[in-house]
């Protein structure tokens, strides 16, 4: 991060080592509260309506109501990008139930805290294919967290990561309470068999990534079908191709799963196609300036 790197908060910006947050923030207590990954592509910011629905609809699920309107936000977020002078950004927004005190009850939080930080990410798996484990952890039932909130809680995700990471694999697949897949730690998992794109429904435990809509959109445009149906391991496994979606991996090919290879061990003409229809569409977002 740059050392001038400057962070909205609730309105104002800070400096990087002024940008603080109360340790009696719920957000901080209990992972209250949600968030956006959101990436700037040669001065456009991706996506930003998507991004923007889903902050409110997580909100809306966990019953914080975001002090500003959508547009007001849409306008906070593009002045932190221009603020801060990047072309190239990654940004994380995010909302937190606010300050309140030691209990976990909310009602002690009036204000919800809004901030954005801009800042650069590397692609997730450096341009590089992804392997992965299938984790022991399960992701959390729809009846519990629901995935479909992306939640500041992310704990489950990261137990999944910290295997992945003794496993020594770039991802690790999480299957939900069914043992179906889910998605990964901080992606949505596609296979390809027999010409046709295959991905977990929301009911199968996912959140519903922008990245994941966008290459569906893709692949119907290349005549591609694309079907949402719980898949096992053993599909997963015997795939022709498979392939992770998220803000943070693009579009990144999956060619080991258990360290069993999928396909040929190399990315497919499916994966690689949708990966080069993916970054010509990567500038199609919203300006930051003009
Ligand atoms: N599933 C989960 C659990 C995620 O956290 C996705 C799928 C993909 O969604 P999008 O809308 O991004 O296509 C995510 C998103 C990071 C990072 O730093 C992770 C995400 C986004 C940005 C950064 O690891 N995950």
């Amino acid at each position: 991060m740059s050392q001038e790197c400057l962070v909205y908060i609730d309105g104002e910006y800070y400096p990087k080592k002024e940008a603080k947050i109360s340790v009696f923030d719920h957000g901080f207590l209990y992972g209250d509260g949600v968030f956006e990954g959101i990436r700037v592509y040669d001065g456009y910011v991706f996506r930003l309506d998507d991004h923007i629905t889903r902050l409110y609809e997580s909100s809306k699920s966990i019953d914080i109501l975001v002090p500003i309107s959508k547009e007001e936000f849409k306008k906070a977020i593009l002045g932190t990008v221009r603020k801060n002078k990047l072309k190239d950004a990654y940004l994380r927004v995010i909302v937190t139930r606010g300050l309140g005190d030691l209990g976990l009850n909310p009602v002690s939080c009036p204000t919800p805290s809004i901030i954005i930080i801009a800042d650069y990410l590397a692609p997730l798996f450096e341009g590089k294919n992804a392997t992965a484990i299938i984790s022991s952890t399960r992701r959390n039932a729809i009846t519990a967290l629901n995935p479909m909130i992306k939640s500041l809680n992310y704990l489950n995700n990261v137990l999944a990561r910290i295997e992945a990471n003794k496993a020594d694999t770039s991802e690790a697949i999480m299957l939900n309470q069914n043992g179906t897949v889910s998605e990964g730690t901080g992606d949505n998992v596609f296979i390809v068999k027999n010409g046709k794109l295959i991905t977990p429904p929301p009911t199968a435990g996912v959140l519903i990534g922008i990245t994941r809509e966008t290459v569906i959109a893709l692949a119907k445009e290349e005549k591609i079908e694309v079907i949402e149906k719980d898949l096992t391991a053993h599909e997963l496994y015997n795939a022709d191709e498979a392939f992770l979606t998220g803000t943070a991996a693009e579009v990144a090919p999956l060619v080991e799963v258990d360290r069993k290879k999928i396909g040929t061990g190399k990315p497919g003409p499916i994966t690689s196609r949708l990966m080069e229809k993916f970054r010509k569409i990567r500038k199609s977002g919203t300006p930051v300036y003009s």
